[in-house]
């Protein structure tokens, strides 16, 4: 069956039976391997392209199509889309909370100027477009405990500030040119193979080298700050779950996603239950503001509901798989 797109963008075809042909910008960041091997797995090697303005290493290159891609350059992403015949487009470019306020020009440019290409894109070539959003979309004057889906969101930084625009400009795609845009709001999220960078939650991920490397973590937040978290596993499934979900279950655009809530101290004390680790604390203020601004449990039962979200890993599940992956013999 031929389906066309909306008349007002140009025409794509495609057969309902075909998989998608799936672009992933800023694929070499946490999260971009880890997506292109699951959908890898599902729709096939070629049919998932990685990219990213960095070389990659050559594992990563050798384990399926990559491309040089700058979000910035309209007419490069443009060629990529129509060359490859890309379906869905999964925007995983963004500069996270803490290196955003150390480089806000940058950010500005990179998370906001750099979305507006990819909307103009998806929305030209009828792709649907998947775009993360994030806890640090809320600030000081949401609910903090829970935070629902639907509330006010005035975050202070640049980062936060972009992914509103994000959402917002998504959704108003959505409903002026019938973009399929779907946007999940992602909590921290622990990878072992794959490091974040430039987050006010990477300490969740740094706790783990460090404790396996010296048995000793130096954390910049204070021991009672708690933040939704959720293991990398979950995060790539959920957002492979909502690109597949039948457009009818979805009575949003963009979600709220999560696993489990913890505090560095609780962490900390999770991890000494297998291993010698001695915690101490020097506080980066300019972290801690971000994580004192940010949701301390997000509600995310519409997911729950509409699309039928449901976590795997919580707090034991979560230190065990990560020591497990290390090989540490914790007995
Ligand atoms: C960050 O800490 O900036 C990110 C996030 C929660 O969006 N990991």
């Amino acid at each position: 069956r031929q389906v066309t797109s909306d008349a007002s963008f140009h025409s794509v075809s495609f057969s309902e039976t075909d998989h998608p042909k799936v672009l992933i910008t800023g694929g070499l960041g946490q999260l971009g391997v880890g997506l292109a091997k699951l959908l890898r797995k599902r729709f096939g090697k070629n049919n998932v392209i990685l990219s990213d303005i960095r070389k990659p290493p050559s594992n990563v290159f050798h384990s399926g199509p990559f491309i040089y891609s700058d979000i910035l350059d309209y007419k490069n992403l443009r060629e990529i889309v129509v060359n490859n015949r890309i379906t869905w487009l999964v925007h995983y470019s963004a500069l996270l909370s803490a290196v955003g306020e150390a480089n806000v020009a940058l950010a500005r440019s990179v998370n906001i100027t750099g979305l507006h290409n990819i909307l103009d894109i998806a929305a030209e070539h009828g792709l649907r477009l998947f775009v993360p959003s994030t806890i640090g979309a809320f600030g000081p004057t949401s609910p903090r405990n829970p935070t629902p889906d639907l509330c006010v969101q005035r975050p202070r930084t640049i980062y936060g500030v972009s992914k509103v625009h994000a959402e917002l400009m998504g959704e108003y795609y959505h409903h002026r040119y019938g973009l399929d845009f779907r946007c999940l709001r992602y909590p921290g999220i622990i990878s072992a193979d794959s490091m974040p960078g430039g987050g006010t939650t990477d300490y969740a991920v740094q706790i783990f080298h460090d404790a396996i490397k010296s048995g000793k973590f130096e954390c910049n937040l204070k021991h009672d700050t708690r933040l939704p978290m959720m293991y990398i596993d979950d995060c790539l499934r959920a957002t492979l779950e909502v690109m597949e979900a039948p457009t009818d279950t979805l009575t949003m655009r963009t979600y709220n996603i999560n696993a489990m809530s913890f505090t560095p101290e609780e962490l900390a004390q999770e991890l000494q239950k297998q291993m010698p680790l001695e915690v101490t604390y020097d506080v980066d203020h300019v972290r801690q503001a971000i994580a004192d601004s940010w949701p301390m449990n997000f509600d995310d039962s519409n997911a729950r509901k509409d699309w039928g979200w449901k976590h795997d890993y919580d707090l034991p599940e979560l230190v065990q798989t990560m020591l497990n992956y290390f090989g540490t013999d914790t007995r």
